[in-house]
């Protein structure tokens, strides 16, 4: 059955956005999956360990018939052909996937977690959620709302570049 997910992307070290643009489409080449939409790229503090870079986040939402734990594979394989190795946590990464929710409710196992247990507390996670999914619902409150209430201090909108010829619209770009 074909599901929506929404993932969080970002990355602060080597070329941020290189890397995060050879994601979606390492992520878009797998056969069974889909991107549907891309948000714009923001600039962010680095949250949890602040003695690091800078980071990019951006937001995407797939369709795809994998299951959530077939899509979690597939997101640390992409993150390994990225150069990702496992590291401090909430250190420096050359690329961070994170699944954030998906269509099918609550997902819970070892591995996974849906919706992500830290998501709706995070500005770098909400902030450009909303530009492509205002109204998904994350812990009973919308994204939208969640991202009002979040601290989102030091968050911008980085500068027009060619990432995903977004134009800085919000509702985010098509593929
Ligand atoms: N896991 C459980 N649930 C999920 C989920 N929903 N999506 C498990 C993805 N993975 C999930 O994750 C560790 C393990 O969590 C996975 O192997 C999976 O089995 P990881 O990505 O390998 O490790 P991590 O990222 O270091 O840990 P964690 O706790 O996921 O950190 P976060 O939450 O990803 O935070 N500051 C800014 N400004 N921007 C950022 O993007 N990112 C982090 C990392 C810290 N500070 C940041 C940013
Ligand atoms: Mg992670």
């Amino acid at each position: 059955m074909m599901q929506r997910y929404w993932l969080g992307i970002g990355a602060n070290i080597g070329n941020p956005e290189e890397q995060m643009s050879l994601s979606i489409s390492y992520l878009n080449s797998h056969l069974d999956v889909t991107v549907e939409s891309v948000a714009p790229l923001y600039r962010t503090p680095p949250w949890g360990k602040t003695d690091q870079p800078h980071f990019l986040n951006s937001a995407l939402s797939v369709s795809s018939s994998l299951v959530p734990l077939e899509l979690l594979d597939f997101c640390k394989s992409v993150e390994m052909r990225l150069d990702r190795r496992p590291g401090e946590r909430w250190g420096p990464r050359p690329i961070d996937l994170d699944i954030i929710a998906w269509g099918g409710g609550g997902f819970v196992s070892d591995r996974l977690e849906l919706p992500h247990p830290r998501a709706a507390e995070r500005g770098f996670v909400l902030v450009p959620l909303v530009d492509i999914a205002p109204d998904l619902e994350l812990d009973g409150a919308t994204v939208a709302e969640l991202a009002a209430r979040a601290d989102c201090a030091g968050i911008s909108m980085a500068e027009p570049t060619g990432w995903h010829q977004s134009d800085g619209n919000r509702g985010g770009d098509q593929l």
